[in-house]
């Protein structure tokens, strides 16, 4: 089986060669920065280091990963952020979960072993609103809706529908993940964003509450 690993990136260059770096200890790994408008290095560092880079003009998280989706040939799919904030480490042993136990797809939990360095309490606090509307609205139980590391097979996301551009991609995809298949979570330890955040916390995090109430409505 093929894989691919996909990272959207914004100026991440402190960040994105050791990210690169991790991932190619997956053997034949192709791996896709789908990168839009970095001023800084990212581009030339991730290159250097033999990724595929996309270059994608419009901004937007989900953009982004619709992007990168299009061009994978791999068999499963692998996403994580550029920040160096999710383990590598352990994509080897999710991939055989992925396969060996029939799951459709792998969402990394970073709640459930989240210590006060690694998780801010204000991003909990969101979370754990965001994880109590999905249950509310949805019935769907994740102790980490917004979770940007997730494993599945390219076949199983080519039947997804609505999901959307922007950073409500990642409650999107696994409320679609659910819909259609079985989604388990797996903790992992998160590690401390070490550069500038693209994510806005507020603005983001209420956009993604009223993300959640409008997908329910036009269900
Ligand atoms: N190509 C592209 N990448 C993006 C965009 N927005 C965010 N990213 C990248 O997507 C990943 C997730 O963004 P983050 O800022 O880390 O968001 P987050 O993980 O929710 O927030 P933190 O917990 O603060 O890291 C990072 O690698 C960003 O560089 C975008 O509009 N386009
Ligand atoms: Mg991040």
């Amino acid at each position: 089986m093929r894989i691919t690993a996909i990272i959207p990136t914004i100026n991440e260059e402190r960040t994105i060669g050791e990210v690169i770096d991790g991932l190619k200890k997956i053997d034949d790994v192709e791996i896709i920065i789908v990168d839009t408008a970095s001023t800084d290095k990212t581009r030339e560092i991730a290159e250097n280091k033999g990724a595929t880079i996309i270059k994608e003009n419009s901004r937007g998280y989900g953009r982004a990963y619709k992007t990168g989706l299009e061009n994978a040939h791999g068999d499963i799919i692998i996403c994580l952020d550029g920040d160096g904030t999710y383990p590598t480490d352990i994509i080897k042993p999710l991939i055989d979960i992925l396969i060996m136990d029939k799951v459709d797809f792998i969402s990394c939990d970073r709640m459930t072993l989240r210590t006060e360095h690694n998780y801010t309490s204000l991003h909990y606090v969101g979370n754990s609103v965001l994880n109590l509307t999905l249950r509310v609205l949805f019935k769907m139980n994740l102790n980490d809706s917004q979770s940007g590391m997730w494993i599945f097979r390219s076949d199983f996301y080519k039947k997804m529908k609505s999901l959307s551009n922007g950073m409500s991609f990642s409650e999107d995809i696994k409320i679609e993940a659910i819909k259609t298949g079985k989604l388990i979570e797996i903790p992992v330890i998160y590690g401390m964003r070490i550069t500038k955040p693209k994510l806005k916390t507020w603005h983001d995090g209420f956009q993604n509450l009223f993300h959640l109430f409008v997908k329910r409505v036009q269900n």
